[in-house]
């Protein structure tokens, strides 16, 4: 496939293009992405989640720039799950990275994710796809705390970077109670503004107290990622983590536990797509339901009525 050929040869363009087409369940995509699969698993991806406004783009952005310097090619994800949009101008200006739009070296891609069928995680999973191929390394994942959004990203990510910002008071105790278990590396950000140290302090305490001991300690940084201040820091402790946990055999286990998953997903889809396809005709199928809704049949029964040939005819 000639898309193929041009992602793998480091062509963007070939990148943003497969990117929509996996988001419009284009079944061509499937047969890139699966062209793809021996040309991924290189990158770290890294998930940064935290408050809406606490900087994490900010914070991306100046970490890109460190990246750079070390010769590093970049790929961004920012995912909004509260919008239907994808694409560059709608988001772009919740991005706040465009002084990295015309660097070959780094992909920056904001993806709306409401009324996606196949959900968050499996849209986002094919992106990261195509970055990695791409030769993106590392790949960022932005998404903002609010819930489920952050746990399905923290699950694909082999580092996760909370941004927090000083002085949230108690309202953010819940969410901390929440982030604390997922971050691997947590950065008090707005540092310029007063209250970081207590910030800072108080983050240190609640990981203390809060957590299992764990083979890696979380360090909690102060950046000001507006001026650059403390990135340099950030990215290192992210570094440093990635090389913990390849060390230390969590990378092997993480790794492992997303194939399972994605194997998983794609045997659903497809089961699914069979189910209604070759299995349900059409009107046995509105028998059947025409039965549920009257209470002469339940749904579990007339599912294995449905499904005994298929599972004797192995
Ligand atoms: N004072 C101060 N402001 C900052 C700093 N970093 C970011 N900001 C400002 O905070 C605001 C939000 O920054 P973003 O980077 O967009 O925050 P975000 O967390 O990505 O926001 P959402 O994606 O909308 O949740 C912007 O106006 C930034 O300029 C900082 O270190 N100090
Ligand atoms: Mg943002």
């Amino acid at each position: 496939m000639e898309i193929v050929e041009r992602l793998l040869k480091g062509d963007a363009g070939a990148a943003a293009r497969l990117i929509s087409m996996a988001e419009d369940e284009d079944p061509r995509a499937v047969k890139a992405l699966s062209a793809l699969h021996a040309h991924t698993g290189k990158a770290q991806i890294i998930g940064v989640t935290g408050p809406p406004g606490a900087g994490k783009s900010t914070v991306i952005d100046q970490a890109v720039k460190v990246y750079r310097k070390k010769g590093c090619k970049v790929g961004i994800l920012a995912i909004d799950p509260t919008s239907p949009f994808t694409g560059g101008a709608i988001l772009g200006d919740r991005i706040r990275m465009q002084q990295h739009s015309t660097d070959p070296g780094v992909f920056i891609r904001s993806m709306g994710t409401r009324g996606w069928t196949g959900g968050l995680s499996k849209g986002t999973a094919s992106a990261i796809k195509i970055l990695d191929a791409l030769g993106m390394d590392p790949i960022i994942v932005e998404t903002v705390g609010a819930g489920q959004s952050e746990v399905e990203i923290v699950r694909s990510a082999h580092s996760v970077l909370i941004v927090e910002v000083p002085g949230l008071g108690d309202d953010i105790q819940a969410f901390k109670a929440g982030i604390l278990e997922i971050g691997d590396v947590f950065v008090v950000n707005k540092a310029d503004r007063e209250g970081a140290d207590k910030a800072v302090a108080e983050l240190r305490a609640m990981l203390e107290t809060c957590q299992e001991p764990r083979a890696w300690a979380p360090p909690v940084l102060k950046a000001s990622a507006r001026d650059g201040a403390g990135i340099g820091e950030v990215v290192d402790a992210l570094d440093s983590h990635f090389a913990f946990i390849k060390q230390s055999g969590a990378k092997d286990l993480k790794d492992r536990a997303s194939a399972e998953r994605e194997f998983m997903e794609v045997l659903r889809d497809r089961l699914a797509k069979y189910i209604t396809e070759k299995v349900v005709r059409k009107g046995e199928f509105d028998a059947l339901v025409e039965r549920i809704l009257r209470r002469q049949l339940d749904p579990y029964s007339a599912a294995e009525k449905l499904l005994e040939p298929i599972e004797k005819g192995k």
